[in-house]
């Protein structure tokens, strides 16, 4: 029997720095209502899917910043995305900003069942961006200043979804450009990526050398790269539009092992896209192309994990004539 499972991306539209959390809830649960709707058994949400993005606001004193950060899931303000998870049978991924009990700061993901349990936590292991204040910069980009690098790896766990047991891993945001990120998943023999961003339009670093339309061309480049190089599927959504007077752009994608977009956002606002995805479909590349049982080559590798900057190779020499 096909073992399919229908998903959903549930993009945000901004959330203004003053919104409180309860408004933004109260939109997700709607999205949430609406994947029930369609079929979804499996709604994910984007990076910091409860505040603004906050790292691009730079605080000289750190913990002014701990208001955007949850210290325990679910609170009062988070409960009624579990009750709705609950009440629906639906099982959602949510990005949110952690706060520890020992005072340890991580951009983080969970992938919760419907029943509340917390089946997969990940911590954002790319940050990107820089740690002070920089004023050649309109806009700020301190994800070094105000999470630490994450610490739990790249988790892979069997889960259950909709009515399917499926391989989950999740990544967030900038990670999704890095292919390390993706085949650490692959390794695991993941099946569905989850993960969420938010993605300023504009590269304020681009100085000329790279097109504006570029910008959402290399977001789904990777995705839809990563998905096929390890044979999964792969749901990325976006939290989009004009948030604090920036603008992030939107395009989420849900895409097949094969790399084909099957469905992309079209608004820069809240907006639900699904797909029925076929795990089987994970197969075709995992036992050909990309049997890495066969075919992966680690003792060629080893500059990936024994090396972090580039180096610049040897000069080539002409041989003297004797
Ligand atoms: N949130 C996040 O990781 N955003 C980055 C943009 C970084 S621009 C300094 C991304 O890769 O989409």
């Amino acid at each position: 029997m096909a073992r399919i499972i229908t998903v959903a991306a549930a993009q945000l539209g901004p959330i203004q720095r003053d919104e409180p959390r309860a408004e933004a809830v109260g939109r997700m649960v709607r999205l949430m209502e609406r994947a029930h709707a369609r079929g979804a058994g499996l709604v994910v949400f984007p990076e910091l899917a409860l505040t603004t993005f906050f790292p691009r606001h730079y605080l000289e004193d750190r913990e002014e910043a701990d208001h955007w950060f949850e210290t325990s899931l679910p609170s009062n303000e988070t409960a009624p995305l579990f009750d709705c998870a609950r009440r629906l049978g639906l099982s959602f991924h949510l990005g949110y900003a952690e706060k520890t009990a020992e005072g340890r700061h991580f951009n983080t993901a969970i992938l919760v069942s419907p029943g509340g349990e917390i089946m997969l936590k990940y911590r954002k292991v790319h940050l990107p961006g820089h740690a002070e204040y920089l004023p050649h910069r309109k806009v700020q980009h301190l994800e070094k200043r105000y999470f630490e690098v994450g610490d739990l790896g790249f988790p892979v766990i069997r889960a259950p979804l909709g009515c399917q047991s499926v391989n989950a891993g999740l990544m967030i945001c900038n990670d999704r450009r890095w292919p390390e990120a993706w085949r650490v998943l692959g390794l695991q023999s993941v099946e569905l990526v989850m993960l969420g961003y938010n993605t300023p339009s504009t590269n304020q670093d681009a100085a000329g050398f790279e097109a504006h339309h570029l910008r959402v061309a290399h977001s789904h480049l990777s995705i839809q790269a990563g998905a096929y190089q390890n044979s999964t599927f792969a749901v990325a959504t976006a939290k989009a539009g004009i948030e604090d007077g920036c603008e992030l752009f939107g395009n989420s994608i849900i895409v097949n092992p094969q790399g084909e977009i099957m469905a992309e956002a079209t608004s820069w606002s809240d907006e639900l896209i699904t797909a029925d995805c076929d795990l089987d479909r994970c197969k075709l590349g995992r036992t050909t192309i990309f049997a890495f049982d066969r075919h992966r080559r680690p003792e060629a590798y080893a500059r990936i994990v024994e090396q972090t900057g580039a180096i610049e190779p040897e000069e080539w020499q002409p041989r003297r004539a004797d």
